[in-house]
């Protein structure tokens, strides 16, 4: 298993529209495999294969507490929507940035293909529910953020631009700070 690096907004890898995958092999099993330890590793409930530069209708969710209830969507669908809800939502790939969306549906039924490539259908509410929409809309190369005004997402953008600038890179050589 590999953990991968996660694409950060606004970087434009996470508008490619991800391609249906052909058929469940091994290199599939282990982007999976890739995929969930990425996700417990960044303690994120989901992770879709967008986020890791893997341009595949892969996406893997775990909204369970106690973090043992991994659950693996090739080529997803969404086939039956009911209601609207409001969810605070968060995204791996928009570190630290937090809004409320009413952009999900309640309840929906998901038609996928699991790591043995087997189809399955799924009806899920609450959490789930919204974590499997924002994870499909990556795949589709949409952001949570995409939902807020264009004011907040400029903000965002400024905000995790700016950080991205001063953050340290790992190995890099030690300098003495410009004001000694
Ligand atoms: O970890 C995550 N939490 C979350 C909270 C509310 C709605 C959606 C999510 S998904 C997010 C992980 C992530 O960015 N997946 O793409
Ligand atoms: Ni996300």
């Amino acid at each position: 298993m590999a953990k991968l690096t996660i694409l950060e907004y606004p970087d434009p890898r996470l508008r490619t529209k991800a391609q249906p995958v052909e058929a469940v092999d091994d290199s599939v099993r282990r982007l999976v495999e890739d995929l969930l330890e990425t996700m417990y590793e960044a303690k994120g409930v989901g992770l879709a294969a967008t986020q890791v530069n893997v341009h595949q209708r892969v996406l893997v969710t775990d909204v369970s507490a106690d973090r043992t209830d991994p659950r693996v969507f090739v080529n997803p669908q969404i086939i039956e929507r009911e209601g609207s809800t409001e969810a605070e939502e968060g995204c791996l790939s928009v570190p630290g940035i937090f809004d409320t969306l009413r952009a999900r549906s309640e309840k929906i039924r998901v038609r996928a293909l699991d790591r043995a490539g087997v189809p399955f259908e799924l009806e899920a509410d609450g959490l789930l529910a919204v974590c499997i929409q924002h994870e499909i809309d990556h795949l589709d190369g949409k952001l949570f953020v995409d939902y807020l005004s264009e004011l907040k997402r400029n903000r965002i953008r400024k905000k995790l631009e700016k950080e991205r600038r001063d953050r340290v890179p790992v190995g890099a050589t030690p300098t003495r700070s410009p004001v000694l």
